[in-house]
């Protein structure tokens, strides 16, 4: 009974989310379209004359009857099978309902102000200082008796950490569970930990990770779990300490709304046009244009754009297949120069095929590169413990050669991995398939240090050598 009880709420909570994530959309697209004046036919002339001349404005402005009509026809044929009384208290609803959703000041309240009174206003986010610790010399310390770190690395915690270490990859965490359809994001950072698989002997080639690159765990990233807001610009900054090493920062988050500041501090860090971003993601992430909070997981991209950050151009989009966008969404995407991959184009055209699309696409671009990946691109049946899953997405075995691929031919300077829901994963499936994809990515990194071709596999892991067979059979 419980348990019912609780996938009802998820059920409820999904349907409320991407209804919510979809009529946003279609208020963004309505913006993007012009608001067209609606002709009404001589027949209905009669009827309509008893509108007060406000309420006849109303009714012809396609830009506010659309969300009731989504066509001039439909909402002609809606008036005329009603009276004219009918139309009267239709034109009324319509016109309440518009009032109700609105911002009225006076009526509704913006915000509330936070305590800007409290000694304890920072308290969430200041570091320890050095100098409360016994002095030590600057670099990576291992923690190599049985407590948990990411890809069982040493601990860094300053910058010069980092940079005595001549650190590669930091991996750091950022529990931010506020901005995720379905909370608990925020422990992605400690499963992730604790489970293991982002490091040690890759199969496929035969490269440890942690041989060829100096990586660390770089601890967690402060959030204020009241307020997705306030703990942008602390992500962002501490992004940025990482990125100015020169060490790759690998967040664990954590909801997608980190895409907002992990993006922003490189392009802070590299320079207005010198980043490109690929968003693995079943969602596209870019709407919500009209929504009362201007960050949350369904809209960093948006944010970004808006923001300056970068432009739609900067951005390849993988694995997108959820309600939105729609037509006139992925329009307006076009327009804006992003390059998506949906699933339907995997339908289409096989997923070899769109893989090598996107990575010459990617080799094309030449820029730096960040990966932003939300582990929903994967199909539930992998990835279950996460706030909005979608049927129909990537396989394991279709994601980890393209992270590897991808990493392994470009300059990669971020990758971030965001909303693994562990109490949402009871078979710790969702915290198994995110590691292989954060190990895929480390390998990648190798694989390029060492300067392998994008496609190297281990020679000797790929052939038995019993007899010629690759030789007189493979393509
Ligand atoms: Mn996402």
């Amino acid at each position: 009974m419980k348990n019912s009880t609780r996938t009802f709420g998820v059920i409820v909570l999904v349907v409320a989310i991407s209804t919510a994530m979809s009529a946003a959309l279609a208020q963004q697209d309505d913006a993007e379209e012009s608001a067209a004046v609606v002709e009404f036919p001589a027949s209905l002339d009669a009827m309509l004359s008893v509108l007060t001349d406000v309420q006849l404005a109303y009714l012809k402005d396609s830009s506010k009857t659309r969300r009731y009509a989504s066509t001039t026809e439909d909402l002609i044929a809606a008036l005329e099978k009603r009276s004219a009384e009918q139309v009267v208290a239709y034109v009324d609803a319509m016109m309440w309902v518009e009032d109700q959703t609105g911002f009225v000041q006076g009526r509704d309240m913006a915000w509330l102000p936070l305590n800007t009174e409290s000694p304890d206003f920072n308290a969430w986010m200041v570091r320890r200082p050095r100098s409360f610790d016994p002095e030590r010399e600057p670099g990576p310390v291992s923690l190599a008796r049985g407590i948990p770190t990411f890809a069982g690395a040493p601990v860094a915690l300053t910058p010069e950490d980092l940079i005595a270490g001549d650190v590669n990859v930091a991996i750091v965490g950022a529990p931010l569970n506020m901005g995720s359809g379905w909370r608990d994001a925020g422990y992605g950072p400690l499963v992730m930990r604790t489970t293991g698989g982002m490091a040690g002997n890759d199969q496929y080639t035969q490269i440890n990770p942690s041989r060829e690159l100096n990586i660390v765990d770089y601890g967690d990233i402060a959030i204020d779990n009241d307020s997705t807001e306030r703990s942008m610009q602390h992500v962002r900054e501490v992004v940025r300490e990482i990125a100015e090493t020169g060490a790759i920062p690998l967040i664990v988050g954590g909801d997608h709304s980190l895409e907002y500041p992990n993006v922003a501090a490189l392009v802070d860090v590299y320079g207005k046009g010198n980043v490109s971003v690929i968003h693995f993601d079943a969602h596209h992430d870019v709407g919500m244009g009209d929504s009362p909070h201007h960050i949350s997981h369904g809209q960093p991209i948006y944010r970004l754009m808006r923001d300056n950050h970068i432009t739609g151009s900067d951005y390849i989009q993988v694995g997108l297949r959820s309600g939105g966008p729609s037509e006139s969404g992925y329009k307006w995407m076009r327009e804006q120069g992003f390059k998506y991959h949906s699933m339907a184009e995997v339908e289409r055209f096989g997923w070899d095929y769109v893989m090598e699309r996107v990575l010459d696409e990617a080799k094309r671009d030449g820029r730096k590169l960040h990966i932003s990946f939300d582990v929903d691109v994967l199909d539930p049946s992998y990835i279950v413990g996460t706030g909005t899953p979608v049927s129909g997405g990537l396989t394991p075995r279709e994601a980890i050669p393209i992270i590897r691929k991808l990493c392994a031919q470009q300059e990669l300077v971020g990758f971030d991995i965001v909303e693994i829901a562990p109490a949402l994963d009871p078979g710790y499936t969702t915290a198994l398939h995110s590691a292989a994809i954060v190990k895929a990515c480390l390998v990648g990194v190798a694989m390029r240090k060492l300067g392998h071709d994008i496609d190297y596999l281990n020679p000797v892991t790929i052939d038995h050598a019993q007899d010629n067979y690759h030789e007189e059979n493979a393509q």
